[in-house]
């Protein structure tokens, strides 16, 4: 009867633990499209599952998302891209803004990036459920081949002036482990691309400046060689300005 009982309640923590990331999904996928398309978005879920539901936990690649990816095609404007690396907060600061003023957008002002934002997620060999907790990070885990795949596509998607906001607070900006550095740069495309801008965010700790081997060197050295290259020093104060002001000039470096 002990046996019964526990097998049941193990049961039901699983499958309300599944019923939790999903409705999260599907909430926070109409929150963002705003048309109350419930079907719309319980056929991405569908298809976002099928990338990693029944594999072992550190067997998820890329490509498993290539479907979703095909599903969920970019809207935003491809010459308003904003990369980043080790500045998530003050990034998505700068960049928030009403609808009506936006000017530059982040992976995170995507339907796939706002709605997975800060979620864990994985499946599990022999299951077909959600889990969103115990899920280990590894190289191929759900979560970072996500990621690594919806960046390799919103690189690619990116044209004209791309801006990238690094860190002066960082020896490497331009880690050659980052996804941004992994994944973005190399998919930076001239013609479609013209130019690469570094934000060098600076504030009390400064370790590196635009003058830094590592992107004079590292960074130019993984970027398409006919996309032209600048790279501006930006104290941290002058950039949380600007994400108060109603600047409604075009573009990713318009208050700077
Ligand atoms: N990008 C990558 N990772 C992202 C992400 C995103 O938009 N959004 C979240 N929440 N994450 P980092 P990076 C998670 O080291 O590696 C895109 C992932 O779990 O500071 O250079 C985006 O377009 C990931 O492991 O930056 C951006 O340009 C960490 O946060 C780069 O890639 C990444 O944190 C940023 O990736």
């Amino acid at each position: 009867v002990f046996a019964v009982i526990f097998a049941v309640v193990i049961w039901k923590v699983l499958s309300n633990q599944q019923q939790t990331f999903s409705r999260r999904f599907i909430s926070k996928c109409l929150e963002y499209k705003k048309d109350n398309n419930e079907s719309y978005c319980q056929q991405i879920f569908h298809v976002f599952e099928k990338a990693y539901i029944g594999k072992p936990m550190c067997n998820v690649t890329m490509e498993d998302y290539d479907d979703l990816m095909a599903m969920v095609p970019f809207d935003h404007p491809c010459h308003q891209t904003m990369l980043w690396s080790k500045t998530n907060e003050l990034v998505h600061k700068y960049t928030a803004k009403d609808e009506d003023k936006k000017d530059c957008f982040t992976l995170e002002d995507t339907l796939l990036g706002y709605i997975l934002n800060d979620e864990r997620w994985c499946g599990k060999k022999g299951s077909n459920e959600t889990f969103d907790n115990g899920c280990d990070d590894c190289a191929n885990s759900a979560v970072r081949s996500f990621w690594d795949s919806a960046s390799a596509e919103f690189a690619e998607y990116a044209c004209g002036n791309v801006t990238v906001m690094l860190s002066g607070s960082e020896e490497k900006p331009f880690n050659p482990f980052s996804t941004f550095a992994r994944v973005e740069i190399k998919r930076l495309k001239h013609p479609f691309v013209k130019k690469l801008n570094v934000i060098l965010v600076t504030g009390n700790k400064n370790v590196s400046n635009c003058a830094a081997d590592n992107l004079n060197i590292d960074l130019q050295k993984a970027l398409d060689s006919n996309i032209l290259y600048s790279c501006n020093e930006v104290p941290e104060s002058r950039i949380r300005e600007c994400s108060s002001s109603s600047d409604t000039d075009v573009g990713c470096v318009a208050c700077l």
